[in-house]
C-alpha cells in the first residue's frame, strides 16, 4: 500500500533526491496559471476521480498558481460561487505558538480542508523534471493519471521525474491544508495553504547536470581563490574574467577578490556539458570560527541583521521578484547587512538577489515545533525517532538547494524547537555534507549541535554579560556544556521586537554588541507586519491581523511587529535602526569631527561627506569635507570645519556621508551615515520688557493675551481663541511595547488598574496677585488616594504669557495599597485642547520624524513642519505615536486663526492630533480614530519611552519619568 501525506510521518515518496538550485539553460516550461480547482472540507477532496485524464472540471473554480487559496477567490463548500475567504474561519489563520488542530501527533483531524488542482498544459517535452518550489502543507501528485508521489515540507523544493506524453497532459494535485508535517511547521506566521511557489517542468535530456557543488574557498593571507566545481556528469566550468576552463572536479588555484555582503563580488561563468549549460554565480570567500570569534576571509564580521519573513499584505508568502528585490535594496538603503529566513527557506531567487547585491544570510530551515510546548514538550518530534527522517529530509532539501549560494554563511537548522537527539543526526549530516558553514541552534541551552551561543530578546545587562563571557548559566546543562558555550561566538537572532511604535533602545543594543568582539551581531524582529488588506462592513480598508478572524486560538496583533508596515511601508522603527546602525560612526571629538570606518571588508572611498552648520535651524554655512580613505576600522579627526558665531542661541553641525555614486542598491547622494552635536547652545534670554499685571472681568482675569476663568482658574481663551485647559496629563494611549508580555512588563493593566486613565482635575486655589495668577490643582484617579498636585503660576511680559509648573506627587504612588507595586507614569505634561481649525505645525527640535526619549537617532535637531494630519503615524493598532521630542519652539497654524506660539525656555515634546489620547487608546483600527472637532496638543516635560516589551525586556529605568517634584516652564504668545 502508499504512503499518503496523511497516513505517514515520513517526508514523501517518489521523489528524486534535493539537488542544486540551478539557472540552467535546460528547456524550462512554467506551469504557472490558471488551474482548475475544487475546495472540500475534508481530505476525501473531490472524491477519486479528479486525477483521470478524461475528468469534467469545467465545473470547478479556476485559481492563479502560485497563489493560497485562502487569498483567492475561491468557492467555500456549500457556496454556489466564488468568493473571498479573507476574514472567515476558512481563510487565513494566524496563530503564534499554538497549533490550530489538536496537540495529537502524527493524527490530523478529520476537518481538513483540501484543494484539488488540475492542470491541462501542452508539451513537447519528453523527459523532465516536474518542480514545486513550495505546496503549503502537503501534495500528491499525478501525471496523466499516474500517482508520482507525494511530498510534505512547505516551504522547500520538491521535484519528480516525469515522462510528459506529446501534445496534452494532466496535472492533478491534491493539497490538505493539515498534514503530519504540520506539526514541524508552528512558525509564529499565517496558516497559508496552497501551491504558493512556482511550478515548473525542466526538460532533462541524456547527460545533462543533476547536481553540483560549487567550492569556492578563499585564503585572505594570499589573496587566493581555489576553486572546484562538483558535478554528477562529465562537466566542463568555464569562468572567462578569470581565464578559467576546467573540468568539473577539478581544483585551480587563482588570484581574485573575495566576496563579502559590503563587496560582494561575483565571478560568472557555466558549467556545461553537451546537452546542459548551468550558470556560475561564484563567490570566492571563507568562513571560519576562530578564539571565540565568526570570521570571514579572516576578518571579524558584524551581522546588522532583520529577520525576515516572505510576506505580502494580498498575496501571502507568494512573493514576486520585484517584491523580493525591493525587500533586499530597502534593507541596503537602511544600512541592514543581514538577513535570517527566519524561518524556512525562502524563494531561491531572493538569495540569488543576496548574492548579487550584497547581504549575510543565515539560511533557516523550516521547522517549528514551538506548540509542544503545551504538552510540556512531550513528544517533540526532534526527540521522537519516527520523526527523524523528515527532519532530515528538511535539512538535506535545503542545504542541497542553497549550498552554492555565497551570501548563505550559517545554517540555521531550525526554530523554536527545544531539544532532542534528531538534532545530533541533522548537525551529523551537515557536517559531513558541508563542512564549510557553521550551524545555528538557539533554542538547545546546551548548544552541543551550535557553533554559535544565542538567545533571544535579551535585556541589555544579560547582553553586556553576555559579551564578557559572563553569562548565568542555563540550568540543565553539563560543566563540559557550560565550559564549551562559554568559547562560543554569539549571535543575537532576536531582539528589538519591532511591534507597534517603536523599538527603543536599538542604540543600547547595538553599542553593546559593538563593544564585545565576542558578539558577531543581532537580527530584529522582524522586517514585516504580517498584515492583510481588508475592508470593513463601511468600505474602509485596514490591515487584518489575526484578532480579526472570529477563530480561536489566533495570536492576535503578534503578526503586526515589523520595521515595514504591511504595504511595505517603511515605519519609524525602520528609519530608527537606520541611523543607529550606520555602517560610518561621525561624532564630535575635542574641537574637531570623528569620522571611523565601521565596515569590516571596505573602505569609504564609495563616500564624499558634506558638512552644514545651522544657527537655531537656519542654515549658515556648508560645503564639502575633505575626509582621507579609511581602511575598515580606521578612524581620522578632522579638525571642525566652522565654528559657531557670538550671537547667543543654538549652534548645531551636521556632517554627512553620502554615497558617491549610484551602486545597485541606491543612487548617488543617498545617505550613509549622519552625525550631528551642538557646538554652541545658549537658552534665549529671559524677556526684558514690562511685566503685565492681571485685570479682573465679569467673573474673568485678563492676563495679556491670556483670559482665564476667575474661579477655576483655567485658560479659556488665549489671543481670543477658545481653549481647554492647560491641565496636567499623566496618560498616553498604550503602545503595543506598554502591554508587554508579564505582569512586570504590563504597564498598560497597571495604568487601567490605578486609573491614569480617568484623571480628575480639582482646582484647590485660584490666587490673582500683581505680578500675574496662580492656580492650585489636584489631579487624581477615581477610586484611588494618590495625586498630583500641581502649582500654574502664570505670568505675562509684554505680549507673551509665562507660565511655570510646578508638580508634586502625592499619596501612595509606590508600593501602592491596592497593587503592591510602583506605578508607572508614561507622561508628564499639559494637554490643551484647541479649535479644530489649527492645521499646521512648525518647530524646532528634533524631526521630521517622531522621537521617544530611547529613540532619537533618526530625527535631527532643525526647523521642520508638518500638518497637524502628517503628524500622525499611522499604526495599524492605533497607540500613542507621534511625539516630538526637544522642541524649543512650537507655533500652530490655521486659515483665519491667529498662530500660537509655544516656547521654551526649557525644552519640550509635543504631540498633536485631532482626537484624544482617550479615543487613541479605544480605536482597535485607524479607520474608528474620528476627527472630535479639536486639536489635542500635549506638551510633554517627560514622556517614557517605548522599549520592546510586547516581547522582550521591561523598559529601562533611565527611559521612565521619574516620580519626583518636577518643575519646568512653557511660554504662550499670539502672533
Ligand atoms: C520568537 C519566535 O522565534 C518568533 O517567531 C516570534 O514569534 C517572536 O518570538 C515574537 O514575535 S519566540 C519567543 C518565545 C520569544
Amino acid at each position: 500500500m502508499h504512503t499518503t501525506p496523511l497516513n505517514s510521518v515520513l517526508p514523501g515518496e517518489g521523489r528524486r533526491a534535493p539537488r542544486a538550485d540551478a539557472v540552467t539553460d535546460a528547456r524550462t516550461q512554467s506551469l504557472n496559471g490558471r488551474w482548475r480547482f475544487r475546495l472540500s472540507p475534508t481530505a476525501a477532496g473531490s472524491g477519486g476521480g479528479f486525477v483521470a485524464d478524461d475528468f469534467d472540471d469545467t465545473a470547478w473554480d479556476t485559481i492563479r498558481v502560485p497563489s493560497h487559496w485562502v487569498l483567492e477567490p475561491v468557492t467555500p463548500p456549500g457556496a454556489d460561487g466564488p468568493r473571498s475567504l479573507l476574514g472567515t474561519a476558512d481563510g487565513p489563520l494566524y496563530t503564534n505558538t499554538a497549533f490550530p488542530i489538536p496537540l495529537d501527533p502524527p493524527h490530523i483531524p478529520e476537518e481538513n480542508p483540501t484543494g484539488d488542482y488540475r492542470l491541462e498544459f501542452d508539451t513537447d517535452i519528453a523527459a523532465g523534471v516536474l518542480r514545486f518550489q513550495g505546496v503549503d502543507s502537503c501534495a500528491t501528485v499525478w501525471l496523466n493519471g499516474e500517482r508520482l508521489g507525494w511530498t510534505t515540507g512547505s516551504r522547500l523544493q520538491t521535484e519528480f521525474d516525469v515522462r510528459p506524453r506529446p501534445g496534452r497532459n494532466v496535472l492533478a494535485v491534491r493539497v490538505h491544508r493539515w498534514s503530519p508535517g504540520t506539526y514541524l511547521e508552528d512558525q509564529d506566521m499565517w496558516w497559508l495553504p496552497g501551491i504558493f511557489r512556482d511550478v515548473e517542468l525542466i526538460e532533462r535530456l541524456p547527460g545533462t547536470i543533476d547536481d553540483h557543488f560549487v567550492h569556492a574557498d578563499y585564503n585572505h593571507q594570499t589573496g587566493l581563490g581555489t576553486l572546484r566545481v562538483d558535478a554528477d556528469a562529465a562537466a566542463v566550468v568555464t569562468i572567462p574574467e578569470l581565464d578559467l576552463v576546467l573540468a568539473a572536479g577539478e581544483t585551480a588555484t587563482v588570484a581574485v577578490e573575495p566576496w563579502s555582503a559590503e563587496s560582494p563580488r561575483l565571478y560568472r561563468g557555466t558549467l556545461a556539458t553537451g546537452t546542459e549549460s548551468v550558470t556560475l554565480a561564484i563567490g570566492f570567500r571563507r568562513v571560519t570560527i576562530d578564539d571565540g570569534r565568526l570570521l570571514v576571509n579572516g576578518a571579524p564580521v558584524f551581522f546588522r541583521g532583520v529577520n525576515r519573513h516572505e510576506q505580502d499584505w494580498e498575496r501571502g508568502r507568494t512573493l514576486d521578484r520585484d517584491t523580493m528585490l525591493r525587500d533586499i535594496l530597502e534593507m541596503k538603503r537602511h544600512n541592514i547587512n543581514a538577513v535570517r529566513t527566519s524561518h524556512y527557506p525562502p524563494h531561491p531567487d531572493f538569495l540569488r538577489l543576496c548574492d548579487e547585491i550584497g547581504l549575510w544570510v543565515v539560511e533557516e530551515c523550516d521547522l517549528e515545533t514551538h506548540g509542544f510546548i503545551y504538552a510540556g514538550w512531550e513528544g517533540n518530534p526532534p526527540t521522537e525517532p519516527q520523526w527523524l527522517p523528515a527532519m532530515l529530509d528538511r535539512i538535506q532539501r535545503m542545504v542541497e538547494r542553497d549550498k552554492n549560494r555565497p551570501s548563505v554563511v550559517i545554517w540555521s537548522m531550525a526554530n523554536e524547537s527545544w531539544t532532542g537527539a534528531n538534532f545530533d543526526a541533522l548537525e551529523a549530516w551537515i557536517r559531513d555534507r558541508d563542512p564549510s558553514r557553521p550551524i545555528l541552534y538557539e533554542r538547545d541551552p546546551s548548544y552541543r549541535n551550535s557553533d554559535f551561543y544565542s538567545v533571544m530578546y535579551p535585556d541589555l545587562e544579560r547582553l553586556e554579560a553576555i559579551g564578557r563571557r559572563e553569562e548565568e548559566r542555563p540550568d540543565g546543562v553539563s560543566d563540559e556544556e557550560d565550559a564549551r558555550r562559554r568559547t562560543l561566538p554569539f549571535l543575537l537572532c532576536e531582539y528589538a521586537h519591532a511591534m507597534g511604535n517603536g523599538p527603543g533602545s536599538l542604540h543600547d543594543y547595538h553599542r553593546i554588541m559593538r563593544s564585545h568582539p565576542r558578539i558577531c551581531g543581532g537580527f530584529v524582529w522582524e522586517w514585516i507586519d504580517h498584515g492583510f488588506r481588508h475592508v470593513d462592513g463601511a468600505g474602509n480598508e485596514f490591515v487584518m491581523h489575526g484578532g480579526d478572524v472570529a477563530y480561536r486560538p489566533n495570536g492576535g496583533r503578534y503578526c503586526l511587529d515589523g520595521l515595514l508596515f504591511a504595504d511595505r511601508t517603511p515605519g519609524p522603527g525602520l528609519a530608527e535602526l537606520a541611523a543607529v546602525l550606520q555602517p560610518v560612526e561621525i561624532g564630535a571629538a575635542d574641537d574637531g569631527v570623528l569620522i571611523r570606518n565601521a565596515q569590516d571588508f571596505v573602505d569609504t572611498s564609495s563616500l564624499r561627506f558634506e558638512w552644514l552648520l545651522e544657527h537655531d535651524g537656519v542654515r549658515v554655512g556648508g560645503g564639502d569635507l575633505a575626509v582621507p580613505v579609511l581602511a575598515p576600522g580606521e578612524a581620522a579627526t578632522l579638525p571642525l570645519p566652522a565654528h559657531p558665531g557670538a550671537a547667543p542661541g543654538d549652534w548645531w553641525l551636521t556632517v554627512r556621508g553620502l554615497q558617491r555614486e549610484d551602486t545597485a542598491w541606491a543612487p548617488a547622494g543617498h545617505l550613509v551615515a549622519r552625525g550631528q552635536w551642538a557646538l554652541a547652545r545658549t537658552a534665549p534670554a529671559p524677556a526684558a520688557g514690562s511685566p503685565v499685571a492681571p485685570r479682573q472681568g465679569d467673573g474673568v482675569v485678563f492676563l495679556g493675551p491670556g483670559e482665564f476663568d476667575a474661579a477655576s482658574g483655567a485658560l479659556i481663551r488665549l489671543g481670543g481663541v477658545p481653549v481647554d485647559g492647560p491641565r496636567l496629563d499623566l496618560y498616553r494611549a498604550p503602545t503595543e511595547n506598554d502591554r508587554g508580555q508579564g505582569e512586570r512588563n504590563n504597564l498598560a493593566a497597571v495604568w487601567t488598574a490605578v486609573g491614569l486613565d480617568r484623571l480628575q482635575h480639582r482646582t484647590d486655589g485660584v490666587r490673582i496677585r500683581d505680578d500675574g495668577l496662580e492656580v492650585v490643582v489636584r489631579t487624581s484617579s477615581s477610586t484611588h488616594p494618590h495625586a498630583a498636585d500641581t502649582v500654574l503660576r502664570w505670568s505675562c511680559v509684554d505680549d507673551v504669557l509665562h507660565l511655570s509648573v510646578t508638580v508634586d506627587f502625592v499619596g501612595p504612588w509606590r508600593d501602592t495599597p491596592y497593587m503592591h507595586r510602583d506605578i508607572v507614569v508614561p507622561r508628564l505634561g499639559l494637554r490643551l485642547g484647541l479649535p479644530g481649525g489649527y492645521g499646521r505645525a512648525e518647530w524646532f527640535g528634533l524631526g521630521p520624524q517622531e522621537s521617544y526619549v530611547d529613540s532619537t537617532a533618526a530625527a535631527v535637531v532643525g526647523r521642520h513642519a508638518s500638518t497637524i494630519d502628517d503628524l500622525q503615524v499611522d499604526y495599524p493598532t492605533p497607540q500613542e505615536n507621534g511625539n516630538r521630542m526637544g522642541t524649543r519652539w512650537l507655533t500652530l497654524a490655521g486659515d483665519g486663526l491667529p498662530t500660537l506660539r509655544f516656547l521654551g525656555p526649557d525644552e519640550f515634546a509635543f504631540t498633536a492630533r485631532r482626537w484624544t489620547s482617550e479615543a487613541l487608546e479605544r480605536a482597535r483600527h485607524p479607520q474608528d480614530l474620528v476627527d472630535s472637532g479639536r486639536v489635542w496638543l500635549n506638551l510633554d516635560h517627560a514622556q517614557q519611552g517605548i522599549g520592546s516589551a510586547s516581547v522582550g525586556p521591561a523598559l529601562p529605568e533611565r527611559y521612565r519619568v521619574p516620580l519626583t517634584r518636577a518643575s519646568w516652564t512653557v511660554t504662550f504668545a499670539v502672533d
